[in-house]
């Protein structure tokens, strides 16, 4: 049975012939009752705003305490990325790999189309162009979402290059991701809309890496919604730098400039809850007079060589969708500052003056509206345990509004990386610092990184939780293919002469016999960045050991802080028992990953166990 055509509305300055198409068969698939195509401007954004005020999916937060600031809260069932529910459907199974949901292409096309046929009946339709990167930039690639989300569609703004100018990039012929995304909750005519519209039993999360394409289906949050996130600018765009010679990561981009002005680029990986954010937005502690650190991105790194082989980063995003609980001017003072206007916030508590507040943000309030719209109190909550904000309560918020904002940060050329880091979150074991001898040790340590699991995420605490490159959900095709990609671009970057970054891995979570953290943390990891800037210029001292090279307490600067010796030896001690037991986790983990895995991470983990 045919449908209706919609009307698409184009505006006139388009002619690229496939998006008008692909916009004109979406639109028929799903009976969107308007098409909206975003121009970007502030009008738009303000005017979708007050939209989404009327609807009662935002709260306009009081004007004087945070100006142009919204709340949104969720449906309950509609909270986080939906891992469970996130497929990468490569042609052949083993292309995806053991850590990632697979599904046959057809099937899954079979399975989305009846889904998505008549989605956005009673909804618009909105057509998001927008860039990853700086417009025109080497480094950078366009995507296109089809929304029914107008919450999307205002989020796609802060965190990405959106509207109109994208369109003039893309021409009559350039290449776009298609990114289909639905709430999958169709209005019947009359029937009166939810605040957060979602479909609570059935959602899809799907990737084509052959046709780089995403369909996402059921949710409006975060990841699963924004679509040039996660779903493009890691899962698909890892597939294209596999293709194509460059990297799609899930690192931060810091710069650090010493007190003699020489500057240095550094990206990180850390899996969720490893303090990523407050990495990014470090401040220089007492004693680093003259140091200052600024953020170029805070989740995700595109980086590609330059024609001297040197590796190129930018950030493709243009905002950040942080987590809000934990967040607050002790753990991240530039975090806290980009908040105090223009941001949106979704599931953190409303409080009686029209602010917002989130465990761990300061004094709690006598009163708030929770993030599910109930009466939480202090007393309720030493009672009950309520929390005031969902623990993964998020703000977006746009870059400009950092006040650390590295001067490069929109630079189309990126910046020239002088170091990677991979951090994970470890009570025991692993050294708050460890240099890679080489670049295949390196690969070998980003490969074998692990969390502790805490209780209230997986069930059961104290538990490893292998993330390679914190790359574990969001890498778009096979896990051991993404090593050996890894490995090839060393091989082929040093094959030019050029230098390649250190790389080094961090742990700041080592606990005393006490079971406290004993590193302090936060800007204090600026010390740690310190000793691998002096590792760089070739100047920086450190023992080496059977898992690379580790500073000595000598090897750090101390200015500041009071560490001693002794506390210093219980971050940086190895102990060979647990080292034998850590190999034997990491062979757990090469197991699981034996179809394809580079004999040379098998070699790196030989040599290891050698020196036990
Ligand atoms: O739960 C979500 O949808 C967001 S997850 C997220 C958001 C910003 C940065 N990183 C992440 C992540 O899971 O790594
Ligand atoms: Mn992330």
């Amino acid at each position: 049975m045919s449908t209706p055509t919609i009307a698409i509305n184009a505006p006139a300055h388009v002619h690229h012939t496939r998006l008008l198409a692909w916009v004109q068969d979406m639109a028929n698939l799903t009976q969107a009752a308007h098409v909206h195509w975003c121009d970007g401007s502030q009008a738009e954004y303000d005017l979708l705003c007050e939209q989404m005020v009327a609807s009662g999916t935002m709260k306009r937060l009081n004007p004087s305490k945070r100006p142009n600031s919204f709340l949104a809260c969720s449906d309950p069932s509609d909270v986080a990325r939906v891992e469970d529910r996130t497929f990468i459907c490569s042609d052949k199974k083993e292309d995806a790999g053991p850590t990632n949901n697979w599904m046959e292409p057809a099937d899954m096309r079979a399975t989305l189309n009846p889904l998505f046929a008549g989605s956005m009946v009673g909804r618009t339709l909105y057509v998001v162009p927008f860039s990853m990167g700086p417009l025109g930039s080497p480094i950078a690639h366009i995507g296109v979402e089809l929304s029914d989300s107008a919450y999307v569609a205002v989020n796609m703004r802060l965190m990405t290059r959106m509207g109109t100018a994208v369109l003039d990039v893309l021409g009559d012929d350039g290449a776009f991701v298609p990114c289909m995304h639905t709430v999958g909750a169709p209005l019947a005519a009359g029937q009166t809309d939810v605040p957060w519209p979602c479909n609570p039993t059935t959602k899809y999360i799907v990737h084509f890496p052959k046709t780089r394409e995403i369909w996402s289906y059921g949710s409006g949050y975060g990841g699963n919604a924004l679509l040039g996130k996660k779903c493009f600018a890691l899962r698909i765009a890892s597939t294209m730098g596999q293709a194509q010679g460059w990297l799609a990561e899930h690192m931060l981009i810091l710069g650090v400039t010493n007190p003699q002005g020489k500057k240095y680029h550094v990206a990180a990986a850390f899996p969720s809850a490893c303090g990523k954010t407050n990495f990014a937005m470090l401040i220089p502690p007492t004693g680093f007079e003259g140091w200052k650190v600024t953020t170029i991105g805070d989740d995700i790194a595109w980086i590609k060589p330059d024609e001297q082989g040197r590796l190129r980063a930018i950030n493709p995003e243009a905002g950040y969708f942080g987590v809000a609980p934990g967040t607050n001017m002790q753990t991240n003072p530039n975090c806290m500052k980009s908040l105090d206007r223009d941001a949106i916030f979704t599931n953190v508590a409303l409080t009686d003056d029209g602010d917002v507040w989130w465990e761990g943000m300061g004094p709690a309030p006598a009163h708030a509206i929770d993030w599910q719209g109930r009466d939480w109190t202090p007393a309720v909550a030493a009672e009950t345990g309520a929390k005031a904000a969902h623990p993964n309560a998020r703000f977006t918020v746009a870059a400009t509004n950092n006040p650390a904002l590295d001067e490069a940060w929109d630079d189309p050329q990126g910046v020239a990386i002088d170091a990677f880091i991979f951090g994970g979150r470890r009570s025991t074991t692993v050294p708050l610092v460890t240099e890679a001898r080489n670049w295949t040790e390196g690969v070998y340590m980003a490969a074998t990184m692990g969390s502790e699991t805490t209780a209230a995420a997986f069930g059961a605490q104290g538990v490893v939780r292998r993330d390679p490159f914190a790359m574990l959900p969001f890498a778009g095709y096979n896990m051991s293919d993404y090593f050996q990609h890894w490995l090839n671009m060393g091989e082929r970057l040093s094959n030019t002469g050029a230098t390649l970054p250190k790389i080094f891995t961090t742990n700041w979570f080592r606990k005393g016999e006490d079971g406290k953290f004993v590193w302090p943390g936060f800007g204090e990891n600026m010390r740690v960045l310190k000793w691998m800037i002096d590792r760089i210029e070739g100047n920086g001292n450190g023992v080496e050991h059977m898992a690379g090279v580790t500073p000595t307490y000598a090897d750090l600067h101390w200015d500041g802080l009071d560490f001693s010796a002794a506390q210093f030896d219980a971050v940086t001690s190895i102990d060979s028992q647990s080292w034998r037991d850590e190999l034997a986790l990491h062979q757990e983990l090469f197991d699981k990953l034996s179809h394809n895995l580079p004999p040379a991470l098998v070699d790196t983990k030989a040599s290891w166990s050698a020196k036990l």
